[in-house]
């Protein structure tokens, strides 16, 4: 792909003239950080270029159009991954070279914009790259938090939250777009009103208001010239109105609407997989979603003018239940400002609302009181009442006399407004995210609903991109690979990935494999020692569990196990064992106690370990501080082994798991989300499973659990380091430090079962496939195969492919060609 703003001597020129234009300076006098800018502000003329490009492609062929409704877009840094998709990347970083700058240095000083927390923010980011790539008209709808995911530092082995203000030295990347805000009403009351000709209308009043101001953040496709864009939302107060309201002596309101207008906005809720229902989130919600339908209807109007064409054009895709307010707000819009009757603008409705689940986790569906909810959104509340009124009334006749029924699917029940099942019942489409969780969600969760609606139904395993995880993350294996296929088809195209096979039996080619791999160890190696300050080896085997902090992702199993295994050689320090590093990356919610119990518990046992010569070196510890996207790409290209040991059932797809296969780490993990599809691709041979089937913790869930005394009475490796827990060995003698964790693995306490996540019963088992995985790697030629057969399987998982199957099953949007000859620049 051609741009001549990336010839050398232009964008040279350009980064020389934005260093003065923006900071009065010569480059050699610039900090690594206005370096960033001004080679950012460089690279984004090139962008803008091929975003207007875009714009006129789609105002010509108007394509259908898809807009992602997330709370979360966990983007990671953008000006690697714009370079390598604008096809510049290794220009840029010679013609810098020749002005002594290094763009690895340069691409350090970016923030992460970590608009996410975890799974589901990355999946909406790896979506758009796929989109633009694909060449898909998108629209990422979502909210410009002032304050990201919190950073985390470790202090006295501690987790402590810094709030992350990643806007502090401005955002070269973004666009803002006044011309396009949009009003958004919350609270007061409805006023019912009749026309002349008898029309009823309803009228909100006494309401309090936010301007909702859009960013936009270009989303550059790979090597096609398409520019889709990520519209993000900032609330302003509404300086008109506050005036007004000075002038008529109401202060108070005034600065009510500004703080309003501050809080909506200012910072992401950090919990993964988990609602604490406050009433600000919801404002959240409905800011974004109200802007972005709003914006998309002022959109569409101006091209097309008949509204009941809507869904030709426009579909919006419900990234898990968060953004569900949609489907009543886009029924409002219909109903109060495009005047529709009911039964219209539900057809509109339900033709252009998909709804995408993401978790069975009780805790983590959304239920709003009703009271809170009404009081918030009237309008909205009214709408749902008579879209849950029509609802029921289908139930009852298609189920007559059996009001348990109606209990289990309505909207509004127990004073609860319950998100999912209005996302159901309004969504043309209900995916899953892999095979197995869509199986659970058809036969256990929402089985009521796929009995009631069973064509709504489909699965869309997740994927990631190549793009970012592959070539920005492992420059060194992305060449390799493009080497050894003779091609780079593999960039757009990760089924060609398949094609490695043939060097499966080549000792050359894993020898070369297992240095690249050794290479990245290195590197990670001189990252753990610049931030933690420990050394590691990197010969040893890394085995590596990163991902966000949650006791069904049972960090707490990998870290016992550790402590068993440290016995183990304190025991029978002659035993043959192969040095391993066990590598921890995870933020825990800032209210989620237990889970910052297990952070506490990790880096004590990395302090006792790491510290003990006795055992020469064999075991460490890592916790590896604040991981985010930028670390995640050192850390996937570095591993040895992907620990994905979730409690199966409970893991919807996992993402991680894949990012870990295609840099060549076989996966140590449960029958769990993507999991399964993964060793159907790689082969049960190339992978360490191990533990209960879903099947089987499901069927323990419905009897009651299993009593985890039978394995700490019988089983002494087990019952020993659970009691390590209680005798001080990790706490300086301190008994009590984590009495909290041992009484979650033995005893019923209120509500929660004993050791809920079935880590004593996985435990063996568990334990079984870490030995399985070290004889493994004893056998140098017989890991690098398993190791490269994962990178060579990895195809599937590319969300290149998970987005042609939305495209194909559920929006069925037109491709889009920019040809580069007509392109003027
Ligand atoms: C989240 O990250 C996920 C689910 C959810 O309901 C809420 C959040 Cl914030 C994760 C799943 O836990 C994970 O298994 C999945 O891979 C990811 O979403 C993307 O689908």
């Amino acid at each position: 792909m051609y741009n001549p703003r990336f010839e050398k001597d232009v964008f040279k020129r350009d980064v020389r003239n934005n260093v003065k234009t923006l900071f009065r300076k010569e480059v050699e006098e610039a900090t690594p950080q206005q370096l960033f800018q001004a080679v950012s502000y460089a690279v984004k003329e090139a962008i803008i270029d091929d975003w207007l490009a875009t714009q006129k492609q789609y105002e010509k062929d108007d394509p259908k159009t898809v807009y992602y409704m997330s709370m979360e877009f966990l983007l990671g840094r953008a000006l690697g991954n714009n370079l390598i998709n604008m096809t510049a990347y290794k220009e840029v970083k010679e013609a810098l070279e020749e002005m002594g700058i290094d763009l690895n240095v340069i691409e350090d000083q970016e923030p992460d914009p970590a608009l996410g927390n975890g799974g589901l923010g990355r999946l909406a980011a790896c979506f758009l790259d796929s989109l633009a790539t694909l060449g898909y008209a998108s629209y990422g709808c979502g909210i410009r938090y002032r304050y990201g995911m919190f950073k985390q530092k470790i202090r006295d082995g501690y987790q402590v939250e810094a709030p992350d203000n990643w806007l502090k030295d401005g955002n070269p990347f973004e666009l803002r777009r006044p011309e396009y805000a949009k009003e958004v009403r919350f609270g007061g009351n409805i006023r019912v009103e009749y026309d002349e000709t008898g029309k009823t209308h309803f009228v909100q009043e006494n309401y309090e208001s936010v301007m909702a101001i859009p960013y936009d953040y270009p989303i550059v496709g790979y090597g096609n010239h398409i520019v889709n864009t990520l519209r993000i939302w900032d609330a302003e107060a509404i300086v008109d109105f506050q005036l007004d309201s000075f002038d008529r002596g109401d202060y108070h309101k005034a600065v009510e609407q500004e703080n309003l207008a501050k809080n909506i906005v200012e910072v992401l809720y950090p919990n993964d997989n988990h609602i604490a229902g406050k009433e600000l989130r919801l404002k959240q919600q409905y800011f974004f979603v109200s802007a972005s339908i709003q914006a998309a209807i002022t959109k569409f109007k101006k091209k097309h003018g008949d509204i009941s064409k809507l869904p030709e054009k426009v579909t919006f895709q419900m990234n898990d239940t968060h953004p569900t307010v949609a489907v009543a707000e886009l029924m409002r819009i219909l109903l109060d400002e495009e005047n529709l009757g009911w039964n219209e603008a539900w057809d509109i409705t339900t033709k252009c609302c998909a709804y995408t689940n993401h978790t069975i986790m009780a805790e983590a569906l959304e239920k709003w009181p009703i009271n809170l909810f009404s009081r918030l959104l009237p309008r909205i509340y009214q709408i749902i009442q008579e879209i849950d009124r029509r609802f029921v009334e289908q139930v009852r006749a298609q189920y007559p006399g059996n009001e348990e029924k109606v209990k289990k699917m309505a909207i509004l029940m127990d004073g609860q407004v319950k998100m999912a099942h209005l996302a159901i019942v309004a969504g043309y489409s209900v995916n899953g995210v892999a095979k197995l969780h869509t199986e659970i969600l058809k036969n256990q969760e929402l089985k009521d609903f796929y009995q009631m609606m069973p064509e709504k139904f489909n699965n869309k395993t997740n994927g990631i991109t190549q793009r970012r995880f592959l070539m920005h993350a492992n420059p060194l294996l992305a060449d390799w690979v493009t080497e050894k296929l003779g091609t780079k088809e593999w960039i757009t195209d990760l089924s060609k990935m398949s094609g490695l096979k043939e060097w499966l039996d080549d000792e050359e080619a894993l020898k070369e494999f297992m240095t690249i791999k050794f290479k990245n160890k290195e590197r990670l190696a001189a990252y753990i020692k610049e931030h933690n300050g420990v050394e590691v080896d990197p010969r040893s085997i890394f085995d590596v569990q990163v991902k966000r902090l949650h006791e069904y992702k049972r960090q707490l199993l990998n870290i016992l196990h550790v402590m068993y295994l440290y016995n183990q050689i304190k025991e029978h320090p002659e035993m043959s064992f192969y040095p391993k590093t066990y590598i921890f990356g995870a933020k825990a919610s800032a209210g989620y106690i237990r889970a910052k119990e297990i952070i506490k518990l990790i880096n004590s046992v990395a302090d006792v370990i790491n510290n003990d010569r006795s055992i020469n070196g064999k075991l460490k510890v890592v916790f590896i501080e604040d991981y985010r996207v930028s670390n995640a790409e050192l850390i996937f290209a570095a591993a040895d082994i992907s620990e994905q040991i979730s409690t199966a059932s409970k893991e919807a797809s996992g993402t991680g798991n894949m990012k870990f296969m295609m840099n060549g780490a076989p996966t140590l993990g449960t029958m769990d989300g993507a999991n399964v599809e993964i060793v159907d691709e790689v082969g049960i041979d190339n992978a360490f499973i191990f533990g209960l089937s879903a099947d089987e913790v499901i069927n323990y869930e419905q009897n009651g659990g299993y009593n985890p005394y039978d394995i700490y009475n019988n089983d002494p490796d087990i019952r020993r380091v659970v009691d390590q827990l209680v005798d001080g060995t990790y706490a300086n003698g301190d008994k009590e430090m984590y009495r909290d964790l041992y009484n979650s693995l033995l005893n019923n306490q209120g509500g929660a079962r004993a050791d809920m996540y079935f880590i004593l019963k996985d435990f063996r088992s568990y334990a079984d496939a870490q030995a399985r995985a070290m004889e493994a790697y004893k056998d140098t030629d017989k890991w690098a195969k398993m190791a490269l057969k994962n990178t060579a399987c990895c195809g599937k998982f590319s969300a290149d492919r998970t987005i042609q199957e939305y495209v194909d099953d559920i929006w069925h949007l037109d491709h889009v060609v920019i040809n580069e000859d007509e392109l003027e620049y």
